[in-house]
């Protein structure tokens, strides 16, 4: 007969999920202080983690992020996982099975690793042996017991160079501090001063950053995703005309318009190349 972990594997995989794991939910506590805290069954048992390569190729143009370019990933792997807690709702039945992405009290990264499903990279990343550290992380918390399967990969390589090129120099042995990194700037709301606005124009990106990953040895042979939805509706280049049309399907939307438009007023603004990492490198074959 078949293990438990076995019949889930199978359902995840029917939707597309390639890369799962398990972690008792003892091990994921303390849980981050966010409302999302309400949805969390009572009786929590286990956290199947699940992840999401987002690796599409490269854009030379692209003026935001790699993991910005396709349509939102709280959506995407949202209604995956939403699909999948609906099978094994129906699977086991009596047991609740809650999904999260992102906006989710539990500290994924830390969890995804427990689970077995990656290197813990300095840069704060969990990096996965194939996809990399371009993958995003969704968990569904169920009152199932799930015997673990997987064992921590332990640390990545330890080079550094993600500590020593962080543009903002947000990256330290000891942690990170958010107010430096130029992804969070750009999230920023309101007035920036003369040294965030400059951290987003010579960026050239005007969501996220990309440098940590993009400078990680480790990276360096990332396959290219293996879910389909990852490449529909990429839009690597965002501009003053096409904002509003694309801005509801995608991560930025969760901040004003005003935020994005502030953004592209600076990376356009100036004279800087449109990337401070190159895209050079990296050749992929889209599946
Ligand atoms: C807040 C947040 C941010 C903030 C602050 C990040 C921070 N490190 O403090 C900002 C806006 C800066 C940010 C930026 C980015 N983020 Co972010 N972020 C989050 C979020 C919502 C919460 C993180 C958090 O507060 N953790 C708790 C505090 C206590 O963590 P911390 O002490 O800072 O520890 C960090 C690491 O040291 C590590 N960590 C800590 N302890 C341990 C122990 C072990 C054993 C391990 C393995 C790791 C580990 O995990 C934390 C991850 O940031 C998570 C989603 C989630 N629910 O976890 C996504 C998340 C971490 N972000 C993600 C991504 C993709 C990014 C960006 C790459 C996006 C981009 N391209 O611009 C950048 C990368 C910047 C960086 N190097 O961290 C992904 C990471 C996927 C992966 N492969 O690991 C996550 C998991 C979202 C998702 N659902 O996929 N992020």
């Amino acid at each position: 007969m078949a293990s438990t972990a076995t019949i889930i594997r199978r359902i995840l995989r029917s939707r597309g999920i390639s890369q799962s794991g398990f972690c008792p939910y003892e091990a994921v506590l303390p849980l981050l202080p966010v409302r999302s805290q309400n949805r969390l069954p009572s009786g929590a048992q286990t956290v199947i983690f699940a992840l999401f390569p987002y690796y599409t190729g490269e854009y030379p143009h692209r003026n935001i992020s790699r993991y910005a370019i396709p349509d939102d990933y709280h959506l995407l792997a949202g209604n995956l996982l939403g699909d999948c807690a609906k099978a094994l709702a129906e699977r086991f039945a009596g047991h609740s099975f809650v999904p999260f992405v992102d906006s989710s009290p539990i500290r994924e990264v830390e969890g995804a690793y427990l689970a077995g499903l990656g290197y813990q990279g300095k840069n704060g990343m969990l990096i996965h042996p194939l996809f990399g550290s371009y993958v995003f992380i969704g968990e569904l918390v169920t009152t199932l017991e799930i015997p673990t399967d997987g064992k921590p990969m332990g640390p990545c390589i330890g080079c550094g160079q993600c500590l020593q090129r962080c543009p903002g120099g947000a990256l330290r042995e000891d942690g990170m501090d958010p107010a430096r990194c130029r992804s969070a700037i750009t999230q920023k709301k309101g007035e920036l001063s003369d040294w965030e606005a400059r951290q987003i124009a010579e960026g050239g990106l005007a969501w996220g950053c990309d440098c940590c990953n993009d400078v990680c040895p480790m990276n360096r042979k990332a396959l290219p995703s293996d879910m389909g939805v990852f490449y529909q509706q990429g839009t690597p280049v965002i501009t003053k005309e096409n904002l509003a049309a694309v801005r509801k399907r995608k991560a930025f939307n969760y901040r004003s318009l005003a935020v994005m438009q502030r953004n592209l007023e600076l990376i356009t603004q100036q004279n800087f190349s449109p990337n401070n990492v190159s895209d050079e490198g990296k050749e992929i074959e889209i599946p």
